[in-house]
């Protein structure tokens, strides 16, 4: 059964010029990659104050950086899944493609997505609070190993973080600028496998809304934007993505 049988949303995937993507968690689900929220997501065993703050880490950043150790881990065993795939697709279709991620994983860069913002950084790197000297992983898992405390610490006293955003932290200012330039000039907007709950990162398809742009969403739940779209398909990105990719290719290709 075809996906797209909206004749506004079949109208408006055959002229954009401009599209924007918003992923989340639920993307990298089916890489083996738990997500934050939801039936199987860490944040029903940990909570993420104890975990994703710098009050956190600077408590106790021993176990912190154990933590992104093991999820790092993780990820390097994933793979990039066929919604990751999809996306590098979908991306050739349009003139102007932006894909902007709040993952942290990396997943869409290693699938071939070439115009990719990373919102809330990179789990991979990592850098020294106090004189920003920035440390590949090699180095990073050396520096904790051998720690008397397992606490990494720069050569200059600094203690060594995750070049990632915690609560309360700002986004990188240059990625959120562009995020909210796509956003504002997109005229389809998809959302997928975000609960759409952490700003500013859920403002975006908002945004795009309010100036002119058709939202679709992608998701195996509701979320709050799901009332505002014109199209949610309700399932996995993975499965989803690319019969969207499929339905998308025959439409621009017919025009
Ligand atoms: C599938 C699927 C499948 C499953 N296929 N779908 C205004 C009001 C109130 C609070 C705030 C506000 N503005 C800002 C705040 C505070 C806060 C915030 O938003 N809080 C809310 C929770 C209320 N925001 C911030 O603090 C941000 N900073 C900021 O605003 O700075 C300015 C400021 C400073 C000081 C004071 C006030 C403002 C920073 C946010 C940083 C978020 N960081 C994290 C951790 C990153 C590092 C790490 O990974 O360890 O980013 S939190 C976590 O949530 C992570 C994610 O990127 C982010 C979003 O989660 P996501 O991707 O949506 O995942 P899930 O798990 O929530 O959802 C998965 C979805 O997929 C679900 O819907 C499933 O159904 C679905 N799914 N499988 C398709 N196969
Ligand atoms: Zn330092």
């Amino acid at each position: 059964m075809a996906l797209i049988n909206n004749a506004h949303l079949r109208d408006k995937i055959r002229n954009a010029q401009n599209v924007a993507v918003l992923t989340g968690a639920g993307i990298s689900a089916e890489s083996g990659i738990p997500t934050f929220r939801g039936e199987n997501g860490i944040w029903n065993k940990l909570s993420p104050q104890e975990l994703a703050s710098f009050e956190a880490f600077y408590r106790n950043a021993a176990m912190v950086v154990e933590w992104y150790r093991q999820r790092r881990q993780i990820i390097n065993n994933a793979s990039p899944n066929p919604g990751h795939r999809a996306l590098v697709e979908i991306e050739k279709l349009f003139p102007h493609f932006t894909l902007i991620t709040q993952n942290i994983d990396g997943l869409h860069q290693r699938a071939g997505s070439h115009n990719t913002i990373e919102l809330h950084g990179n789990i991979m790197e990592n850098y020294c609070i106090r004189c920003g000297r920035h440390f590949n992983i090699t180095e990073f898992d050396h520096i904790i190993d051998t720690s008397f405390d397992h606490v990494p610490r720069c050569d200059c006293g600094g203690l060594i973080r995750p070049n990632v955003v915690w609560f309360g932290e700002m986004l990188p200012q240059d990625a959120l600028e562009h995020a909210f330039q796509a956003a504002e000039k997109s005229d389809l907007f998809i959302s997928v496998g975000t609960s759409a709950q952490v700003r500013p990162a859920a403002d975006l398809p908002f945004l795009a809304h309010e100036n002119g742009a058709m939202l679709i969403e992608i998701n195996t739940e509701l979320t709050p934007l799901t009332p505002l779209v014109e199209a949610f398909f309700q399932g996995p990105a993975g499965i989803i993505l690319p019969q969207l990719h499929q339905e998308m290719q025959e439409i621009r290709q017919a025009a």
